[in-house]
């Protein structure tokens, strides 16, 4: 063996699968991979506890096996035990847990610091969507529900803001089911950015792109989904042609609590420009302070759209394995 390949071998550059999901993607069963920073970050505990258990009963109930994707200890993981799950919910109050996107994984993986996980007590690299599909991919899940996907950030002509989930969906082949990309994001540059890179995109069952608590984004979707099928189908037929890129199936929230989320929006991203934060940290301050301003609202909406997407998902993810085998 290679010096090089002696070294890959030792970092444990492959994904540590769960035996359950390993079992599954063997016998050609559907799986569906979970982000982990919504666990984290996303939400506070024991309401991400919760959701994840939800979630996870969900997509069993549609005999798709969940497969939670995280860093732990450096180690890529596929798959988590229920009281790893546990502390990953915990993980992210107590400073354990930092956000890691594509670029933080090799680094992760070989203990470099990064300005986020210069303290010792980190354990968990909570994955964002890039991530999570990065590492799916290596485990060979090709479908994976969230809550929202990263895009480009308003303002985003000028500061660059915009998320490596975008870049992802370019140059990896995993289905992406969400809510679309939250308002407090730039929408219409967002789908433009997916254009460019190629992406497929489609709302579900809808003829406006959805935005995240809204179903309303005031744009028009590039394409519409009406049955897992479909998306199965267009899903294969990328991969056949030899094309790397994702899709993303946005599924619109039809929960009432919209509205008043909406509003919040607006102020926490006034709030967050005055008080100097960026890049990053945009997304989780955002997301703490309009659960502040609307009483709980905009968790509850959270949590009720994940599970909406975590239905749709699962259909998508056995409509794959249905037309693979
Ligand atoms: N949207 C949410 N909650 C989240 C995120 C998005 O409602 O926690 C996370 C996802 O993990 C997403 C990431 O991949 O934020 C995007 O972050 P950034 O813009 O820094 O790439
Ligand atoms: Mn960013």
């Amino acid at each position: 063996m290679s010096p090089l390949r002696n070294a890959i071998s030792a970092v444990g550059s492959k994904v540590k699968v769960l035996p359950e999901v390993a079992r599954a993607l063997e016998t050609g069963r559907p799986v569906v991979a979970l982000e982990s920073t919504i666990v984290a970050h996303g939400m506070p505990y024991p309401q991400n506890i919760e959701l994840a258990k939800e979630v996870s009963s969900i997509l069993r109930e549609r005999g798709v096996i969940p497969a939670t994707i995280a860093v732990k200890d450096g180690i890529f993981r596929a798959g988590l035990e229920q009281d790893e799950l546990e502390n990953l919910a915990k993980a992210g109050e107590e400073n354990r847990a930092i956000k890691c996107s594509s670029r933080d994984l090799p680094l992760m993986a070989s203990n470099i610091t990064t300005q986020q996980s210069s303290d010792e007590t980190v354990q968990w690299g909570a994955t964002t969507v890039a991530a999570t599909m990065r590492l799916a991919h290596a485990a060979n899940i090709n479908t994976f529900v969230t809550g929202g996907t990263g895009g480009v950030h308003r303002g985003g002509e000028l500061s660059l803001d915009i998320s490596t989930d975008l870049i992802e969906l370019s140059r990896t082949p995993v289905i992406v089911v969400s809510a679309g990309v939250k308002s407090i994001l730039d929408v219409k540059r967002t789908l433009e950015v997916l254009e460019t890179f190629g992406v497929p995109v489609g709302a579900w069952q809808s003829d406006e792109f959805p935005a995240f608590f809204s179903p309303e984004s005031g744009v028009k979707t590039p394409s519409r989904f009406n049955d897992a099928m479909s998306v199965a189908r267009a899903y294969i037929s990328g991969r056949e042609l030899g094309m790397d890129s994702g899709m993303l199936v946005a599924v619109p929230n039809h929960d009432p609590a919209g509205e008043n989320v909406e509003k919040a929006i607006k102020e926490a991203l006034h709030e967050a420009e005055a008080a100097g934060i960026e890049g990053r940290d945009v997304t989780p301050f955002i997301l703490r302070t309009v659960n502040e301003k609307t009483g709980g609202d905009s968790l509850r909406s959270n949590m009720a759209l994940v599970k909406n997407n975590a239905k749709v998902g699962a259909d998508i993810a056995v409509a794959v394995s249905n037309v693979q085998s």
